[in-house]
């Protein structure tokens, strides 16, 4: 009966059909789902923590009213992504539950600290850059609630790496010190923007089975070549270079050619040995403890308006 079931979910997912919550699916696909959407989701907050950290000290009000704007709506990215993942049927608290006992991921990027006002610029230009590629390929997901979330994200998320391209022209465009300091940034944001892909497909643990199912469009590396070829001539543009000793023109892949990433350093960094690991995580705890009253007020409100509309 069961493989029955799932040969008739196969095709459809052969056929391109969504697969809505109600629908049956596979508990592997369910687990598998709700491990990268909620890792999805624990990036979009936790990610709230090194742009936060810039909101009080922005140059001028206007770049301030821009990163308040941005961080907010990744903490609206958050919302969606974990609500996606609840039609799962996995509730919200055990999803926190999970990434604050280390048994869900988010994405390494969000260890490293952000210490220049350049920074900022690297963030919004290469981790929403990198992330606009993977979401663009994700809205094409085969589970319905993921996808559409994405086609919403994907919008706020193009803005997002305007802005950061934009704090960085302006600094390239700036004094010799300015220039100095969004190159830095470059140098320190790059290895680790192509680490947020994940492993080589070769090592990918989950790639062969996402793509069977169509969780995932394109694979880590195919993601990966994707960004670094876009962001070869947004960094040239802007009179900057990238740090990479082994990055050139590959006329016959018609892709550019680069380095290895430091496997070693992602390994380290995922296993929560990363700069900011502990600081991140447990600057979340501390804000979900200090919310506790306001999630507890809103189910006694709820309460009672329930027990008012029962009671009329
Ligand atoms: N960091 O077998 P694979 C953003 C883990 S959103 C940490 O290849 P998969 C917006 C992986 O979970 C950024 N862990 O896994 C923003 C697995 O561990 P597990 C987040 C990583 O799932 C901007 C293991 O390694 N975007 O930035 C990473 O098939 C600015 C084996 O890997 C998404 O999450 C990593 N980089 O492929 C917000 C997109 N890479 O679970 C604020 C959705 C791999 O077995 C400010 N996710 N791992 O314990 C995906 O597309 C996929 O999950 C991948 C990984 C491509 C990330």
């Amino acid at each position: 009966m069961s493989e029955q079931h799932e040969q008739i979910f196969q095709n459809r997912i052969d056929a391109e059909e969504k697969i809505e919550p109600k629908d049956w699916m596979p508990e592997a696909y369910r687990r598998n789902l709700i491990r990268q959407i909620s890792q999805h989701a624990h990036s979009e907050v936790i990610g709230m923590q090194p742009e936060g950290n810039w909101i009080t000290r922005a140059p001028t009000l206007h770049r301030k009213a821009i990163l308040l704007a941005k961080v907010q709506d990744e903490g609206g990215h958050g919302l969606y992504l974990y609500s996606a993942a609840e039609t799962l049927g996995i509730s919200r608290e055990e999803l926190i539950d999970a990434l604050h006992e280390g048994r869900a991921k988010y994405a390494s990027i969000f260890n490293y600290p952000a210490i220049t006002w350049a920074d900022i610029g690297a963030i919004g230009w290469l981790v929403d850059g990198a992330a606009i590629v993977n979401q663009v390929s994700l809205q094409r997901t085969s589970y319905g609630p993921y996808a559409r979330g994405m086609v919403r994200i994907c919008k706020e998320e193009s803005f997002h790496q305007r802005q950061g391209y934009h704090i960085m022209m302006t600094l390239a465009r700036g004094s010799a010190d300015q220039k100095h300091m969004a190159q830095d940034a470059l140098n320190r944001f790059w290895w680790p923007a192509l680490m947020m892909f994940g492993p080589h497909d070769s090592e990918s643990a989950h790639s062969a089975q996402s793509m069977k199912w169509k969780v995932k469009r394109q694979t880590n590396d195919e993601l990966r070549q994707k960004f670094v070829d876009q962001s070869v001539a947004q960094a040239e543009e802007i009179g900057l270079t990238i740090p990479d000793p082994d990055l050139i023109w590959n006329e016959k892949r018609g892709h550019y050619d680069f380095g290895e990433i430091d496997w070693d350093e992602f390994a380290q960094v995922i296993a929560g040995n990363g700069p900011c690991n502990r600081q991140r995580l447990t600057h979340h705890r501390r804000a979900h403890e200090d919310g506790a009253w306001v999630r507890e007020a809103m189910v006694s409100y709820q309460k009672k308006v329930q027990q008012r509309r029962e009671a009329a």
